[in-house]
Formats: structure tokens, sequence, C-alpha cells
């Protein structure tokens, strides 16, 4: 085994117990945001363990029943915005990414155990593996344009195949789906209760993924039953523009709640994110992580991503003063400029 394998990453414990590779979370003064010696930390686990036969399956679970994990350390990322640093962040993108896709493309089972919050790039340690077990104080979301981001991490690929418009409805309203919830959505695949999660990964490591159905229990009914209507009425409109414009004349509380949601995140952050899902739409996983990653170089240098990050995370006033200020005002041809195959100069 290599360090990082060994437990060298202080942030990630990589270690082989019985039956399986157990990768712990552990940054928790970060609500385990992933850097980028996490995100290496984690590849080089499943790199070892590929072809060792006395692993059978991998299991990714957190030190911190706060958080699974909250997403990417998008303040480094600002840091290197705000200097200019291009290759830090292409660097942070192309490796997350890249782990992305292994943990998809991986031969053995691979399960994360979800206790916490998980957004960003928690999902996309998560969704791409065989098995995701939600407890009830899970909370799954995509909130990258209240930061103007996008969502990412293969989030183009897989939000727009889950049922109706409810991808589209997380990846712009930032719509939070607890517990049973994200398993109702997909992004879950079992749900098992907090109070039995330890006695599930200890099972997992001697006996295998098949005790995941004993541990799994009935899913309670879906929280969003009474609003998927008009989710999908309005989430399914094919702009962005329609879609505002749906919500105006939806006759439930929805309608106005949603919009006033919608008013706080960066408007140009919103027509991207649209874009990159009806893209992705069509793609295969491989195909939109590479388009994501060509989105993000752009992404980054928008004023909106350093103001958004500032706004909640550095100094937390939760007040971004957006460029443009609205929707009215974002220029589709520099949405569409930021999709072009040119090269970033
Ligand atoms: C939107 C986001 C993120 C966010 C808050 C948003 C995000 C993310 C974090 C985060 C949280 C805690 C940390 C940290 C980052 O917050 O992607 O480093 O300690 O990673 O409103 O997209």
């Amino acid at each position: 085994m290599n360090k990082a394998a060994e437990g060298e990453n202080r942030s990630v414990m990589a270690s082989r117990d019985g039956r399986i590779g157990r990768i712990r979370l552990d940054r928790p003064t970060a609500l385990n945001a992933l850097d980028l010696d996490m995100v290496r930390a984690i590849h080089a686990a499943l790199d070892d363990w590929r072809d060792e036969p006395k692993v059978h399956a991998v299991v990714v679970e957190s030190t911190d029943p706060r958080s699974f994990c909250a997403g990417g350390d998008v303040r480094a990322i600002r840091e290197f915005a705000l200097a200019g640093n291009d290759d830090a962040i292409f660097a942070f993108f192309s490796e997350e990414y890249a782990l992305n896709r292994a943990i998809a493309e991986y031969p053995k089972p691979y399960i994360a155990l979800i206790d916490g919050i998980c957004m960003g790039g928690g999902i996309g340690i998560s969704v791409h593996g065989s098995a995701r077990v939600a407890t009830e104080h899970a909370l799954f979301a995509m909130p990258e344009t209240a930061i103007a981001l996008f969502p990412d991490i293969g989030a183009s690929h897989v939000l727009p195949r889950l049922p109706g418009a409810l991808g589209i409805w997380l990846a712009l309203t930032g719509g939070r789906l607890a517990g049973a919830d994200a398993a109702h959505a997909g992004l879950a695949t079992h749900h098992v209760p907090r109070a039995r999660l330890s006695a599930l990964s200890a099972a997992l490591a001697e006996d295998g993924q098949a005790v995941l159905a004993a541990f799994a229990e009935p899913l309670p009914p879906f929280s969003f039953a009474s609003q998927r209507a008009a989710i999908d009425r309005c989430f399914g409109a094919p702009s962005v523009k329609e879609i505002l414009a749906r919500l105006a004349i939806e006759p439930t509380p929805f309608g106005a709640d949603t919009l006033a949601a919608l008013s706080g995140f960066s408007p140009s952050s919103i027509c991207w994110s649209f874009e990159i899902l009806r893209r992705g739409a069509r793609q295969t996983l491989p195909a939109a992580l590479a388009d994501e990653l060509a989105l993000v170089r752009r992404v980054a240098r928008h004023p909106d991503f350093a103001e958004g990050v500032r706004a909640m995370l550095v100094d937390k006033d939760r007040k971004p003063r957006w460029t443009p200020p609205t929707i009215e005002e974002v220029d589709p041809a520099a949405i569409a400029a930021m999709f072009t195959d040119h090269p970033v100069e």
C-alpha cells in the first residue's frame, strides 16, 4: 500500500477491515469538505484495493455525525481564483472529477454510509457508488447556485435522470432532501436508522455487502409527494425564462416560495446551471464530467463565484452582490460563450 492509503493523510483514514476497505473522512473542522489531499487519498485507496483479492467492497463513512461531506474546499478555490492561480483550480477539479469517475467505474461494490450533511462534492463521492445508505439525519443538497458554481461532480449527468423534474429543481433551488426522501429521489439506495449505522458498518466488514438488505428499512412516504406535480410542471419547462414564468402563475404557495428562494441566487449561475444540466441529460458520465471541467474553469473566474463564497462562507453576511444582479440582465451570449469549445485563454 502507498502512503495515502496507509492513512498518511490526516483527514482521510484508509484501512483494510475484514472483507472491506474502509475509508473514514475525518476533517470535522470543515465538515469534511474535500481538499486536494483528501481527493488524492481516497483515489489512492481505491487504486490499492482494486486488485486486492481480500477486499470485496469499499465502505466510505464519516467520523462526524454532523456531516458526511459538506462539499469541496471552495474557500481555498476562491483564494486561488482571487490570486489568478488557474492551474491550482484546474488541478483540484480535474482530480476531484477523476475520482468521481473512478467511483462510477469501480469494479467492486462501493458503499457510502451517509449521516448528516451530504452536499456537492459529498454527493460526488457517494452517488456514483453502487450503494448509498442514508440515515434519518442525512441531508442531501446541491446548493451551488448560492455560491455561483453549478451542479458538478457528475451531477449534470445524474440529476436529469432523477424522477420527473426533481433533479432540475434540486440543481436550481438547492432544495434539500432529508433521509428517506433522498432514497425516494434516487440519490440514496437504502434507508437505515442512525442508531444501527455502526452495526451495519461492522457487519459489512464481517459478512460483506449482502447485509445491506437486512439493515434497510421500508421508506416512509415521500415528503414532497404533494409538491411533485408543481415541481414537474414548473421545472420541466424548456428554459429558465419559462421556469420563472410558470412559477409566477403557480396557484400554490410553492410558486411564490420558490421564486423568493431563487431570487437570492446568482442569476448567471442559474443560467449556466440550467444549461449544463440540459447538456448532461444527453451525455455519458465521462462526457458530462469533461464538460463540467471545461465550464468550472470559466465559472471560477466569474466575479459571482468569489462573491458568493465570500457572502456564504467567508464573511457570512449572506448578502452577495451579483453581477449582473437580475436574470433579465444576464446576457444569453455571455452564457453561451462559457460553453464554447475554444480553449480557456
Ligand atoms: C453552497 C455550496 C457550498 C457551501 C455552501 C453553499 C459548498 C461547500 C460548502 C462548505 C461548507 C463547509 C465548509 C467548507 C465548504 O458550503 O459547495 O469548506 O467547511 O463545499 O451555500 O455549494
